[in-house]
């Protein structure tokens, strides 16, 4: 068992970290049953898929389930994010992210905005995100593969490039892995015939335009009876200001 101080090392060295055993059985169940319910409800609706079309975003989840609004203030997670991001960070997305059989691997990449900044991108992270696994990580199943450290170089992949340096990042379904949002990552090739479920907690600094606007997307009684903490994630604390 490592101390906090061990895994904030980690984080910091190399870019990740796993927390072992954050969810309970129990959670996990009721994460990944409502997690499969929308991605088919929303495939018929014409969802987002990607990656020939063998896997699947569920976007805005605050307001598809009061699990998933309670799940993106776990302590756990908050810890880590407002250790990265400062003690006012806001959340940018949280979204399902289902690969699918046969999916193939995707490219390389940084998170949102930073491929769009000039470089260097600054030594202290912007965004950062929160993978929490509903199925086991595998080498088979697509585990996040990423560059050790590479959220130092301060500048992103060159699409298409091949690296001999790139590892999976495996895990237990209950386990939680925090990303540096600057380290070079993607997910991996699915070869089983069994979705690999995760949510994507993102997050960014609070100043930060988020990838998503939830005060606009989210129900407003959602909003209205939302805790102090879920309401500053979700920018409530960080509008510009309205003085005339
Ligand atoms: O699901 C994963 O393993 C990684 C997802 C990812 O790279 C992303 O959404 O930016």
């Amino acid at each position: 068992m490592s101390s906090k101080e061990e895994l904030f090392a980690h984080l910091d060295e190399h870019g990740y970290v796993v927390l072992k055993g954050v969810l309970t059985v129990n959670q996990v169940g009721a994460l990944r049953e409502r997690s499969i319910e929308l991605i088919k409800k929303e495939r018929e609706l014409g969802a987002q898929l990607y990656l020939d079309n063998r896997s699947q975003r569920v976007w805005n989840l605050v307001n598809k389930g009061k699990i998933f609004a309670d799940m993106i203030q776990h302590p756990s997670v908050l810890e880590f994010q407002e250790y990265l991001l400062g003690n006012n960070c806001t959340l940018s997305s949280f979204t399902v992210n289902l690969i699918g059989p046969g999916s193939p691997v995707s490219g390389l990449h940084i998170d949102y905005p930073l491929s769009n900044l000039p470089t260097p991108h600054p030594s202290f992270a912007l965004c950062a995100n929160s993978v929490y696994l509903l199925d086991d990580f595998s080498l088979e199943n697509g585990a996040t593969r990423l560059i050790p450290g590479s959220h130092k170089r301060g500048y992103g992949p060159s699409p298409g490039e091949m690296y001999d340096d790139v590892i999976q990042v495996t895990g237990k379904k209950g386990d939680i892995i925090i990303v540096h949002g600057h380290i070079w990552h993607s997910s991996g090739e699915n070869h089983t015939d069994r979705d690999r479920v995760a949510l994507l907690g993102f997050f960014c600094r609070s100043f930060m335009k988020p990838q998503q606007d939830h005060l606009k997307l989210i129900a407003t009684d959602i909003i209205e009876e939302a805790s102090p903490t879920l309401k500053r994630l979700l920018g409530m604390d960080s509008q510009p200001n309205l003085n005339d």
